[in-house]
């Protein structure tokens, strides 16, 4: 196996299991040499807990690009997640142009939404600017509520292949390239996500868990990145994701009061199990 150096950008939400306390875990698991870059850090996520701190890092950025830059480093993919201001968004571009090599992947999370709506700090002016980052990236992977805000769509509950498909055209029209179409449900008591890859559509469905916890679009798209870093094609990747989100939402299950995050790590064996 060959052993592969990742950036992640997002930020640290110090209690909460989310962004990089999900990803660096996750990434690692993978096999992969991590790297990060904290676009912000908080006290907690937003999801849930009140009075949370919020430390932008934005202004730091130029400088650690520079150093990076000057010291030759160079990343074989770049993931991001959630970010910390709309500005960070031209710097994260760039950041990619500077340190990925030939053939390096670009994978942007779209992490500002959920449930119909943006989350707490995001407004419009973001949303305009994560369409040009998710225009630039290899994959993207949008819940349903991010690829609304991202075409325009009305977002809905309930729905029928047409609708996903008019979205996916719409993302494609951004000048998406590869989406990862997470929580998509054509059944009920079922979920899956939509794979589109080079014009191709391909949908891995499995069981919807009624518990489904916060975090888990992070847990998905970590151990996405992981996988297709590894070497996994797009649809394997998507679907060792989508097994291993669901071990952990089981797991998050067996506990009281554990509303705030997944528990992913007494599963992460089992992810290595399925990248091995
Ligand atoms: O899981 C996405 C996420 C990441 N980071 C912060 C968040 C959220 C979702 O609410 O608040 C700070």
């Amino acid at each position: 196996m060959s052993y592969k150096r990742i950036l992640t950008i997002q930020d640290i939400s110090c209690v909460g299991q989310c962004s990089l306390t999900v990803a660096l875990p996750i990434l690692s698991a993978a096999g992969l040499e991590t790297a990060i870059l904290p676009s912000a850090v908080l006290s907690t996520h937003t999801a849930g807990f009140s009075g949370y701190t919020f430390r932008d890092l934005t202004d730091d950025m130029p400088s650690i690009r520079d150093h990076w830059v000057k010291e030759g480093i160079k990343f074989e993919a770049v993931y991001t997640g959630y970010l910390g201001s709309t500005q960070q968004i031209d710097y994260v571009k760039d950041i990619f142009d500077a340190t990925g090599d030939e053939g390096s992947f670009f994978i942007v999370d779209p992490a500002m939404a959920d449930h119909g709506s943006l989350y707490p700090g995001f407004d419009g002016q973001f949303v305009e600017a994560m369409k040009t980052l998710c225009a630039k990236a290899d994959y993207i992977l949008p819940n349903i509520t991010e690829a609304c805000f991202l075409t325009g769509m009305e977002y809905k509950t309930e729905y029928d292949r047409e609708y996903i498909d008019e979205i996916l055209r719409k993302l494609t029209d951004l000048g998406c390239k590869n989406i990862i179409f997470t929580g998509i449900s054509y059944e009920e008591g079922k979920t899956g996500v939509v794979v589109y890859e080079n014009g191709e559509y391909a949908y891995y469905e499995h069981d919807f868990l009624p518990n489904s916890c916060h975090g888990t679009g992070d847990i998905y798209a970590s151990s996405f990145v992981g996988a297709l870093v590894r070497g996994k094609s797009a649809y394997d990747a998507a679907k060792i994701a989508a097994d291993y989100t669901v071990e952990c939402i089981k797991e998050t299950a067996k506990l009281d009061n554990h509303w705030y995050g997944a528990a992913f790590e007494p599963v992460l064996g089992k992810l290595i199990e399925m990248l091995s």
